[in-house]
């Protein structure tokens, strides 16, 4: 490891109690806790004075690096320009560019953007526009969702509702009514050990037949899916599985929303994963790399046909009742700008392509190792499934996700699996020194 930055050390704060952490085990975390205190490219530097390798692009969102130049460089100078421009009836001059660049980034006629700061808000806000469109367009029968088993669309009642980890349904009573959910498409048995996309499993998109046949078309407005499962520990799309979602959905006049919040902006070393596997959606949600995590950001692609729908009547008549105070913030727009040219600039998306053979072999190089049963990769994501500690699940893999910590590389487990999302500006000795950092942690662990 490079050791020019040293980074020192910072005492932890004095109160740690005041803060209630997400998705965090708050309790355990306090009495022994991680904190980042600088980062620089593919580290992080510690309050106890390391350097870590992040492995997991902070939260599946860091995709330039950290601290990239431009993006530093811009929201300093954006910050001293212009700190806030309303987004109702008000505008500046660069969220229409920033809208119109990305719009150009997409296939077909996805050629519209509307701006959030996350992604729960973006999925949030494509199922409004899905709910709306059909109303506007004299389809309000087609009000049901359906998501599917394992997806995670975000934390907002519509994202929970449509989402399929049951831990973050269940504890939040009667969620959105009328939501249906596909099965997933998690098996080990025809598919552990996959090279990329896995063969078995394409029927499993039937099953929004048997759904459609059960409610009728006329009832449904939207299915939504990750084009592959992220928060679930990177499950993969059977080939052929997308596609076939694609036609059934436009058989039976149902909108198709990819949510790309992980999968946007570079992850499978292409744009989005629309271009990676030549299927267009009506509505594609992202955050994350928008802005390389710099500034909270988010937006919803949607197709000509869409918003086109809502232009009508009055000029003078608000089209959709629905926004955010920081929807489309000055800042978020220079962060986004900055990422975009970096991602342009520094060819990341085509880097990203190049050097998914090396990470494939590489992370396959765990099979055998203690503990592990499957092992998944695409583009520049993997993950490495455990055999759980039996009456103990989830264990096992955290523990590995610390030993890991502890030896100077972030991964990230979610239950009994580990997920892999390292920035794109990773070379091959840090793919390398990743791995063994794995491999050690498997070793140690109980
Ligand atoms: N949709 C998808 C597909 C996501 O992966 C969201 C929506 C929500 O985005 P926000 O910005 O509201 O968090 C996400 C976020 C993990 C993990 O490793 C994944 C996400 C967020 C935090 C942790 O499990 N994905
Ligand atoms: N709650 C109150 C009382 C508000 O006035 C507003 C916005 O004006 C909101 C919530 C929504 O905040 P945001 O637009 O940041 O999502």
């Amino acid at each position: 490891m490079d050791d020019a930055i040293a980074p020192g050390t910072m005492p932890p704060p004095n109160n740690l109690e005041a803060f209630w952490m997400p998705f965090t085990a708050n309790r355990q975390y306090k009495k022994n806790p991680r904190l980042l205190v600088g980062a620089e490219g593919m580290y992080y530097h510690t309050h106890d004075g390391r350097k870590v390798l992040d492995g997991t692009a902070g939260l599946w969102c860091v995709n330039c690096g950290h601290k990239a130049p431009r993006i530093v460089q811009a929201i300093q100078d954006q910050a001293a320009q212009l700190d806030y421009a309303p987004p109702f009836q008000m505008g500046h001059p660069r969220a229409f560019d920033l809208a119109a660049r990305l719009a150009a980034m997409m296939p077909g006629d996805l050629d519209h953007v509307f701006f959030t700061n996350s992604g729960s808000e973006s999925v949030d806000t494509a199922l409004k526009i899905a709910l709306a469109y059909h109303n506007v367009s004299g389809n309000g029968s087609r009000t049901r969702l359906i998501g599917r088993e394992k997806g995670y669309h975000g934390v907002g009642f519509g994202g929970i509702s449509v989402g399929g980890i049951v831990p973050n349904r269940k504890f939040f009573g009667t969620l959105l009514t009328g939501v249906d959910h596909l099965p997933h498409t998690h098996n080990l048995e025809h598919n552990a050990f996959s090279r990329g996309q896995p063969e078995w499993g394409a029927h499993l998109a039937d099953e929004l037949e048997r759904i459609v046949a059960l409610h009728d078309a006329s009832t449904i407005a939207a299915v939504i899916v990750e084009p592959f499962a992220g928060s679930a520990g990177v499950i993969l799309p059977p080939k052929g599985y997308l596609q076939r979602l694609r036609e059934i959905c436009d058989k039976h006049g149902i909108l198709l929303i990819f949510d790309e919040v992980i999968t946007g902006f570079g992850r499978l070393g292409a744009s989005f994963a629309t271009e990676y596997f030549g299927v267009i959606p009506d509505m594609i949600t992202a955050a994350k790399g928008l802005t390389n995590g710099a500034v909270p950001m988010g937006c919803v692609f949607v197709r000509k046909h869409i918003y086109d729908a809502f232009m009508k009547g009055p000029e003078e008549a608000i089209e959709l009742f629905h926004g955010y105070t920081y929807s489309s913030h000055p800042l978020a727009c220079a962060a986004a700008h900055a990422a975009l040219d970096t991602y342009q600039e520094d060819g990341l998306f085509e880097r990203a392509a190049e050097m998914a053979p090396y990470w494939e072999k590489a992370i396959h190089s765990l099979k055998g190792e203690p503990h592990v049963i499957d092992i998944r990769n695409l583009g520049m994501v993997g993950a490495i499934e455990l055999e759980p500690i039996p009456g103990h699940p989830v264990k096992r893999a955290f523990d590995v996700f610390l030993r890991c910590y502890e030896a100077g590389a972030l991964i990230r487990s979610t239950g009994d699996i580990l997920a892999l999302t390292p920035p794109l500006i990773i070379e091959r000795d840090e793919i390398d020194q990743l791995m063994e950092t794995i491999r050690g942690a498997l070793h140690a662990a109980a």
